[in-house]
């Protein structure tokens, strides 16, 4: 079949909206129309080309919703009309990984995922007989996509898909690295670095986890409102602590008999090294915990002195915040719909598909938290 999709064809090049050719799903694959799609920083950080598994011509997007059409042989667990979110993490429920119920990141298709291929070593989506890569296994940049059927969570279909998209990635991925990846108490103290489209989503888990001191941290000031919309207490920019803003941060979190500053709980929502060194180092001695959820590019690496370290800091990390995708997304989906969590007022721009270059530039000023595509 052809299809409409934004292809990008090479790094730091706006992406081309054209028709593609896209090939029926196989054994135990689904045929999706995507009805909306978000557009989240990690597809801007692939089409930059700082990312080491980007691959070009490709078909991006991972954050997406849509309606089964097809499915191939062998497909049981979903069915032609269900409403599905893709999952960038699989759930297959029998690899070791999954076995292991230590970690939500399934092995079963990683390699073929990350060559941008179907499980099969093949991809789905060509132009004029040329291959086209797929982007995390989810390519929501196309109307219609293939996806194997473990990386589908099927979900109510009364929920609107130009909110749920999101949950294919901020949503779960800032809220699960708050309930999942760090376990916060309630009463914890936090800070959040970056209140972009993830940022947001973990100052709204750490108020759904009952956190009292919420402060965030970012260079725009306009981001201090929209904190507060979610719970934020404190907000700080950079540019006004001082030479160092770790002992700032140190200092208006200082309580206790021993006044020893630092948060129960930290986290990287910007994908800076510097930033993830000052947020594990502004985490407290003996038992913070510092989550990293940014994404570096190549070649970047994270440093801080051991002491950091020795002394009871623990740096941590979180991919889609730790969900089992097939098993959470259609809670989390749930918990939209029962109003226990706000996603519509971070959906700030919705768009064709031929203005989706108008949502990178939108994330690049600031003026946007989420833009989302609709088909
Ligand atoms: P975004 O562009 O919406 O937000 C980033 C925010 O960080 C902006 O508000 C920006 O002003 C702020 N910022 C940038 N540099 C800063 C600095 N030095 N100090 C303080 N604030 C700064 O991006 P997003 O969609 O929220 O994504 C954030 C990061 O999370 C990206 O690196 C993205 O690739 C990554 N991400 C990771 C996962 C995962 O599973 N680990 C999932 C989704 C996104
Ligand atoms: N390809 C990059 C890493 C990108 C990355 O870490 N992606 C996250 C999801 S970001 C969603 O917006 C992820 O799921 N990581 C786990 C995995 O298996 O990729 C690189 O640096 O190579
Ligand atoms: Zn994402």
């Amino acid at each position: 079949m052809r299809t409409r999709a934004a292809l990008a064809l090479e790094a730091g090049k706006p992406l081309v909206v054209t028709e593609v050719d896209l090939e029926g799903p196989k054994a135990g694959e689904v045929l999706i129309e995507v009805k909306a799609t978000g557009i989240c920083h990690t597809d801007d950080f692939t089409l930059s080309g700082a990312d080491p598994e980007g691959l070009f011509p490709a078909i991006l997007g991972h954050e997406g919703a849509g309606v089964v059409v097809d499915v191939g042989p062998g497909v049981t667990s979903v069915k032609k009309g269900d409403h599905v979110i893709p999952l960038y993490t699989p759930e297959c429920r029998e690899c070791p990984s999954c076995l292991s119920r230590k970690t939500n990141l399934c092995t079963a298709i990683r390699s073929t995922q990350g060559q941008g291929m179907m499980p099969d070593g093949t991809s789905r989506f060509s132009v004029n007989g040329e291959k086209i890569h797929h982007y995390m296994g989810c390519s929501t940049f196309s109307n219609f996509t293939v996806l194997p059927e473990i990386a589908v969570a099927k979900v109510n279909p009364d929920a609107p898909f130009d909110k749920i998209c999101y949950i294919g990635c901020g949503v779960t991925t800032g809220i699960g690295a708050v309930i999942n990846t760090a376990k916060v108490e309630i009463g914890a103290t936090a800070i959040v670095f970056g209140l972009g489209g993830i940022g947001l989503n973990v100052i709204q888990g750490l108020k759904l986890a009952g956190a009292d001191m919420i402060i965030g941290v970012d260079l725009n000031d306009d981001k201090k409102e929209w904190g507060e919309k979610f719970g934020m207490t404190h907000f700080v920019n950079p540019r006004d602590a001082g030479d160092d803003i770790v002992p700032f941060l140190v200092n208006m979190t200082k309580r206790g008999a021993d006044q020893i500053g630092g948060a129960d709980y930290t986290f990287d929502c910007t994908g800076n090294t510097k930033v993830m060194r000052q947020a594990l180092e502004a985490s407290h001695r003996g038992w913070g915990k510092s989550v990293v959820i940014g994404v570096a590019g190549a070649g970047q690496e994270i440093s801080t002195r051991p002491f950091q370290l020795v002394t009871g800091r623990s740096w941590m990390g979180t991919a889609f915040g730790g969900a089992r995708g097939r098993t959470d997304v259609p809670k989390i989906v749930d918990w939209y719909m029962d109003g226990k969590i706000q996603i519509d007022p971070m959906i700030t721009h919705l768009l064709k598909l031929d203005d989706i270059n108008k949502g990178f530039e939108m994330m690049h000023s600031g003026e946007s938290i989420r833009s989302v595509v609709v088909y």
